[in-house]
């Protein structure tokens, strides 16, 4: 799915701004609300999720639906062309109203949705635009959850959400809304893939229209160079001695793409960034341009103070320039798709990204999450259907950023139940059906080992998230390490895949030192990821360490965290603890390639 743009054929305009806003009291569809302005609304920013910007309770734990409005114009000037409303993401539901109709819903809270409001829109008056929203997270949802129903002393019922991940069920309109335009006939999509054969960048393209099929496709360098052209829907196009896309050294050229009209006229222009670079994995070894790549750098999360996970280009610039200062080379977008605004960043930064879809907490039975009565997994959610459709937009949305090595198709689901490999098969076939140029995998956890497993074979990379030393063997970091060694090399011994430790570590307090290894400290922290640095230097067949977290963020309450997950490296307001500087010293020396084949 194209990101909105504008050009020399396309308007855009942005509906961000202040919102008003309203949770819903249960009767909101049965009255139709959607059809006149709303009453008793409170002023709300989009993009930012809702729930910390009030002081009250209500709305921070609100189950259910919220509604969100405002107004705005159209140019009559945009008579007679298509007029896309578009959301990056909402959360985890949308559906929208234009002047009282019907327009779209969508279901996902992380990927983008558009429809073509032209046939709503007023050009002679203000147009008001409804969005109702919904948090709602089920056995047939991804992230899947639990709704759980009480009745307080009055007889009002409660609805209290549970979920089996660990991050906070931030909601609202968390992205940017836009409006852009286009002619009747237009470009509807573009796929790029790139390869090297000897010195000569081969760029294949596939282009969609509606309309006329008539393209002029051009390969533009950052000069603004034509370096090549071509015509037709789709072609290999050859780019002679290319700058190459690399890890910290990226070089985006553009494609684009103009519709011809039957009079010759250009009716639409799309212009599409992407980078020529190669990914395989092969034996031990994760390679990109075929150079074996070692990932040093984080699990993320989207998140913030007060903005939640709402979109905060601010914030995004200073992460990627704690990552620079740190050594980093790459994050996973743990454990959800990042907004299409950091992925162009990666982009354009050259940062290397692991892309997950928001498949988390598929496992029912998991520690601090089991109920009393255990359940299998795989027999009691319905979220397949969610979950292909999660995986499909999403490689609709991200398939042409150089950025992406990887896809991660779910994270710690319960591959050690019986029925895991049932329902994963299918969808390790989707994704590479979808995607044959990446590599795909499954981030286990500890509780699917090397003998219990049943769905390592679908992964290219073994993607491991591993807590030893922490919430088992705490304080014993000895043990710790030889455990840890051990599973790593029965993995080897196993599957002769690579190994890649996609998360470790230890939850820490920001001021609290000590001489001796204790838990929860500055330094225990650094002991810990230290004791994990031995293991996997000695392990050749270890391609890559990311650490659990890049920074504190916000969970739901209970009893093991204490104002959220404190395993970051930096701070929730991004202060770096004594880890950060750690594993600076760390990773300034370690090389984005041929680390493990030089005799580290
Ligand atoms: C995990 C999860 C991550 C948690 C982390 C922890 O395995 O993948 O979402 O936040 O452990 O800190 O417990």
């Amino acid at each position: 799915m194209l990101y909105p743009q504008s050009n020399t054929k396309r308007e855009l305009i942005e509906l961000n701004g202040i919102w008003s806003f309203k949770l819903d009291d249960g009767t909101g569809v049965a009255n139709r609300i959607y059809e006149q302005k709303l009453q008793g609304t409170i002023p709300m920013p989009v993009p930012a999720s809702y729930n910390d910007l009030t002081e009250d309770a209500r709305v921070r734990d609100h189950v259910g639906d919220v509604w969100y409005e405002r107004e705005f114009y159209v140019s009559e000037a945009w008579r007679g062309k298509r007029i896309i409303l578009r959301f990056g993401s909402v959360t985890h539901y949308g559906k929208v109203w234009i002047n009282g109709q019907e327009v779209i819903e969508h279901h996902g809270g992380y990927t983008p949705f558009e429809a073509d409001i032209a046939p709503f829109v007023f050009f002679d008056r203000k147009n008001r635009v409804i969005v109702l929203v919904n948090n709602v997270l089920d056995y047939t949802t991804v992230p899947i959850g639990e709704v759980n129903v009480r009745r307080d002393a009055a007889g009002n019922e409660i609805r209290k959400q549970d979920y089996f991940h660990d991050f906070f069920n931030y909601s609202g309109i968390h992205r940017p809304v836009r409006i852009y335009t286009t002619a009747q006939q237009y470009v509807k999509d573009i796929t790029i893939r790139t390869d090297l054969r000897g010195q000569t960048g081969v760029v294949y393209y596939k282009v969609e229209t509606e309309g006329s099929t008539n393209v002029k496709v051009t390969i533009l360098d950052e000069q603004e160079n034509v370096v090549a052209e071509s015509s037709g829907l789709h072609a290999d196009m050859e780019i002679e001695d290319p700058v190459l896309w690399e890890p910290g050294a990226a070089y985006l050229y553009t494609l684009k793409v103009e519709v011809i009209s039957i009079d010759g006229s250009v009716v639409d222009t799309y212009n599409e960034l992407f980078g020529i670079r190669t990914v395989k994995v092969e034996g031990k070894e994760f390679l990109i341009n075929g150079k074996p790549f070692y990932f040093k750098g984080f699990g993320k999360h989207e998140d913030a103070e007060i903005h939640g996970k709402g979109l905060d280009e601010a914030l995004n610039i200073k992460d990627f320039s704690l990552m620079k200062w740190i050594g980093a080379n790459s994050f996973r977008t743990s454990h959800y798709p990042y907004s299409e605004e950091i992925m162009r960043l990666a982009d354009r930064e050259g940062i290397v990204v692991v892309d997950e879809v928001a498949a988390v907490g598929l496992h029912l039975s998991l520690g601090a999450y089991a109920s009393s009565n255990k359940r299998n997994t795989w027999q009691t959610i319905q979220c397949q259907e969610s979950h292909q459709l999660a995986i499909k937009e999403l490689i609709k949305r991200d398939k042409n950023h150089a950025c992406v090595v990887m896809w991660a198709i779910a994270n710690e689901p319960a591959g050690e139940e019986e029925g895991a490999y049932e329902y994963f098969k299918p969808l390790a076939d989707l994704t590479r059906k979808l995607d044959p140029t990446r590599p795909i995998t499954i981030v286990n956890y500890f509780a699917a080992s090397p003998t219990t497993c049943k769905i390592h074979s679908l992964s290219d990379v073994l993607c491991l998230n591993r807590y030893v030393g922490w919430y088992a063997f705490g304080n014993d970091l000895e043990m710790a390490g030889r455990v840890l060694h051990q599973e790593l090399l029965a993995w080897w011994n196993l599957t002769a895949k690579p190994v890649f430790l996609t998360e470790f570590g230890a939850d820490t307090i920001q001021g609290l030192t000590s001489t001796v290894p204790l838990m929860w400290s500055e330094e225990y922290q650094c002991d810990f990821l230290q004791t994990y640095h031995q293991v996997m230097d000695k392990l050749d067949f270890v391609v890559g360490e990311h650490v659990w977290n890049f920074a504190d963020f916000a969970t739901k309450q209970g009893i093991v965290r204490v104002d959220g997950n404190k395993k970051g490296v930096f701070t929730r307001d991004r202060r770096p603890k004594k880890a950060a500087h750690f594993l600076r010293e760390r990773y300034r020396n370690i090389k984005d390639y041929y680390y493990k084949t030089e005799g580290n």
